[in-house]
């Protein structure tokens, strides 16, 4: 393996503490530092992704590539590029100190002239990455599959209207589980980016949920068979590409799981900025998913307030994030799960050091947060407060409302007899920000 991209950084990223003068240390983030019990690598599981970071070349809609990316070059054998952007991801993910890193089929391995060629670089790409992964000790988080960027892929992989695609989207991910497994990672993920729809004047929607749930039952079924043992995830977003997604949001995804049966077989992979485009703040995507069991993993970014679509900055706002993993740290914490950077770049970023920078900003942010989070839980500032808005149900009433043996007639006999007459209390919304806000000031 090559150390040649990042020369201007040695690494591995030290600890150096918030009033170094050194942007190329951590502030915050100590990987041995033990927060409630629990080391701090361990608590947050951080990987790093290959797309934004080493697939992509800085276009957008109107301009070309502005990145330097030797690796991205036009007209190179595919198997050479292949191993010069895993030596720069792996040189990165080494000096960057992060335990995983996540990756599409498509990110390092292209699809060649033919279904046999692709096989070929397939094999050839994952083997240099099993090498890589031995000699860096950097772990898989999670394997996925591009089901689309393919112009084959335009209408959808499980939900496109030519069955002969499905089958072809079913044997990429089929090849990408087993992957996933052979290489170690801890959780297969799926993002239905084009499982949704551009018109209704085209679709038959009932007919592409059928497809969808058919999909999610033979992945998890071959899950079983081959005996992978980590976790399959659903990612959900709204919309972008397609006009309307059918993954939307957590409470979406897991109404769909249940109605088909499949609410065992898997669990939510939730991103920031999907949430805030999907009306939701991340807060509430996390919290739902953790008060549901359905907590799979994070991908960490944040989108622009200004901005209506996807732009998958790098997180830095412990006000925001704080809140995220204390719903996380509430529910017990990552089990296979981890907090993926699915952020990029903006386009005038264009140095290789400036993904150093980007990561090691929006780490410490997160291990802000979770000090801040520890705190919060340690202290009780919130659950003290929500379990005595709640205190009434742990009484007869309540009790006999939940359990089912109460009916409405009888609660309407009650209200009469015992004259009930309740009295509002308030909800103390100010005085808890208030609070939260002195943890984030002061947790250390
Ligand atoms: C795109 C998604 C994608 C998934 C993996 O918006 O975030 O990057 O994480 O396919
Ligand atoms: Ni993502
Ligand atoms: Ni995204």
């Amino acid at each position: 393996m090559r150390d040649q991209f990042f020369t201007e950084v040695e690494g591995p990223i030290r600890f150096a503490g918030v009033d170094s003068a050194d942007p190329l240390t951590y502030a915050v983030y100590e990987p041995d530092r033990v927060v409630m019990g629990k080391r701090m690598e361990d608590h947050l599981r951080i990987g790093a992704c290959l797309w934004h970071s080493f697939a992509w070349p800085g276009i957008d809609m109107f301009g070309a590539g502005t990145f330097d990316r030797p690796w991205l070059a036009a007209g190179l054998d595919p198997l050479e590029a292949a191993e010069m952007k895993l030596d720069a991801a792996f040189e990165f993910l080494s000096k960057l100190g992060v335990p995983y890193f996540c990756v599409h089929d498509r990110d390092i391995a292209p699809e060649g002239v033919d279904g046999r060629d692709t096989r070929r670089i397939f094999d050839a790409v994952m083997d240099m990455v099993e090498e890589r992964m031995a000699s860096t000790g950097v772990r898989l988080l999670w394997g996925t599959a591009n089901l689309f960027t393919h112009p084959r892929y335009m209408s959808g992989g499980a939900t496109n209207p030519n069955p002969e695609v499905f089958a072809f989207a079913a044997a990429q991910v089929k090849l990408m589980l087993e992957t996933t497994q052979r290489l170690g990672g801890q959780n297969y993920v799926l993002w239905g980016g084009r499982e949704g729809y551009d018109s209704l004047l085209n679709t038959d929607l009932a007919h592409e949920d059928r497809q969808l749930a058919r999909f999610l039952t033979l992945v998890a079924e071959h899950k079983h068979r081959i005996g992978f043992e980590g976790a399959l995830l659903i990612e959900p977003k709204p919309h972008e590409p397609t006009k309307h997604q059918y993954d939307r949001d957590a409470a979406t995804v897991h109404g769909f799981l249940v109605r088909h049966g499949l609410e065992n077989e898997y669990k939510l992979n939730l991103e920031a900025n999907h949430a805030t485009l999907s009306g939701h703040s991340f807060h509430h995507e996390v919290a739902y998913a953790v008060a549901h069991g359905m907590l799979g993993s994070i991908d960490a970014n944040r989108g622009d307030y200004q901005n209506g679509w996807d732009t998958d900055q790098f997180p830095n706002s412990v006000d925001e994030l704080s809140l995220a993993v204390y719903e996380i740290l509430r529910g017990g914490g990552f089990t296979t799960g981890g907090f993926n950077f699915d952020a990029k770049l903006r386009r005038q970023s264009v140095s290789r050091t400036d993904l150093f920078h980007a990561h090691i900003s929006g780490i410490d942010t997160l291990a802000r947060s979770l000090l801040v989070a520890a705190d919060m839980l340690e202290r009780e500032t919130l659950s003290k407060a929500v379990a005595e808005r709640y205190a009434g149900w742990q009484g007869e009433l309540g009790r006999s409302i939940l359990d089912g043996t109460a009916s409405l007639a009888d609660l309407a006999a009650k209200v009469e007899a015992e004259e009930f007459d309740p009295k509002p209390i308030s909800g103390g919304q100010e005085r808890l920000e208030g609070e939260v806000n002195r943890r984030i000031w002061n947790a250390s």
